[in-house]
């Protein structure tokens, strides 16, 4: 395949927009492209040096007049900057708010220097489910995705959702997450396992941003039923608005001698890798990146049956699902897997074997096809 150049707008946090377009760019770039990542900060995840990645930071100039700098238009700069300079063939915004708009205001400002540069918009979640809808994004959210040369969401469930929710005249193209099998493994960590849980306790775990749409406070509702019937430990990873009532909630309940708040870790994997389920209650989830992460290092998943994650967890076989807030249910089947080793082992290897399913060497090339289709569909547009 031809090497393309590539322009990747996302937030550097650990957000899973912002975890999707860094790896996505760090596996296009190992298959020979150079990737160009265009963001107020470097990725997260972006955390060593690869030949043909390269970062521009959008740095937005303070001014007196301003109470808050306007980045929106520093982004557009940025991009129409990095553009001249490094000849992109084409841009791939993730998260539609700000970024489908900057990326439509970059193409006409580069349309006025005779230079066409077609944008692929990535609905990721929140973008279209719970911040885009609000009145105050949603006609520029609208406008946006109908103006991109392309777009793609991460599951089946946001793709209808985003024809639900807004007048979308575009096809969506659904390209679902995906992930690194050589990085989320199931490695050997006794000396992590004996730390958490001396006496061998059974390891229950959640990762997310602790935003209220993860409902933080049914995983510690969960863990304690848990708690009652089985000697066990709870660790929680990550970090967000929701950590100081969750920290409350486990004193008020007293479990929080068995609880381990860790905050933002890198190396998530290892954690993973000594855990025997993983709490997943969210509100809503277009896809479930968190889940895919635990189950690739063979932990089953407890979640609810919002949104995407139907897509990912199966039911009785990787996991368990339940009803939104349904505590009771996601505790009772929680306990029925801890208790029988031998039903625990066989979701562990389902759930690996259902990670495979999204291994990143057969989600990267339906990327590269959208890119080759979308680049060859607006030359042919231009003539
Ligand atoms: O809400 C988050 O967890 C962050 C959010 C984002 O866009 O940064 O994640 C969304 O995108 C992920 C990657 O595509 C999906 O796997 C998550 O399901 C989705 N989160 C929600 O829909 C709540």
């Amino acid at each position: 395949m031809k090497k393309m150049r590539i322009g990747i707008v996302c937030y550097p946090t650990y957000g899973g927009s912002g975890v999707v377009a860094t790896e996505l760019g760090k596996a296009l770039a190992q298959k020979g492209h150079e990737v160009h990542f265009i963001s107020y900060r470097v990725p997260a995840r972006l955390d060593s040096f690869v030949e043909n990645i390269f970062f521009h930071e959008v740095n937005f100039a303070d001014y007196p007049l301003f109470e808050r700098a306007p980045y929106e238009s520093a982004l557009t700069s940025k991009i129409v900057d990095t553009v001249l300079h490094a000849q992109l063939d084409i841009l791939h915004v993730h998260y539609a708010i700000p970024h489908a708009a900057t990326a439509y205001f970059a193409r006409e400002i580069l349309k006025t220097k005779n230079i066409y540069l077609p944008y692929i918009t990535t609905l990721h979640g929140t973008d279209i489910t719970l911040v885009g809808k609000d009145a105050t994004y949603e006609p520029v959210v609208t406008f946006s995705i109908n103006k991109s040369d392309g777009v793609t969401a991460v599951s089946e469930y946001l793709k209808e959702e985003t024809y639900r929710s807004f007048a979308i005249d575009q096809e969506i193209k659904v390209i679902t997450n995906f992930i690194d099998l050589d990085r989320f493994h199931k490695a050997k960590k006794e000396h992590f396992k004996k730390a958490i849980a001396p006496l061998g306790e059974k390891i229950l775990i959640h990762t997310s941003n602790f935003r209220q749409v993860k409902r933080t406070d049914d995983v510690v509702k969960i863990f304690k039923k848990v708690l009652d019937k089985i000697p066990s430990k709870l660790l929680l990873v990550g970090d967000g608005p929701e950590r100081q009532t969750m920290e409350q909630l486990c004193r008020d309940i007293e479990v929080m001698d068995h609880v381990r708040f860790l905050g933002k870790q890198e190396a998530v994997e290892e954690l993973l890798a000594v855990s025997d389920l993983f709490l997943f209650p969210s509100e809503t989830e277009s896809f479930g990146l968190a889940a895919l992460e635990a189950m690739a290092c063979q932990v089953p998943v407890i979640s609810t049956n919002a949104g995407g994650i139907p897509e990912v967890n199966i039911d009785g076989v990787t996991g368990y699902m339940s009803n939104v807030g349904d505590v009771e249910s996601m505790a009772e089947n929680s306990i029925s897997l801890l208790m029988d080793d031998n039903k625990l082992n066989l979701f562990k290897e389902n759930a690996l074997k259902q990670a495979h399913a999204f291994d990143v060497h057969k989600i990267l090339p339906e990327y590269e096809d959208f890119y080759k289709l979308v680049i060859e569909r607006s030359k042919v547009e231009q003539l």
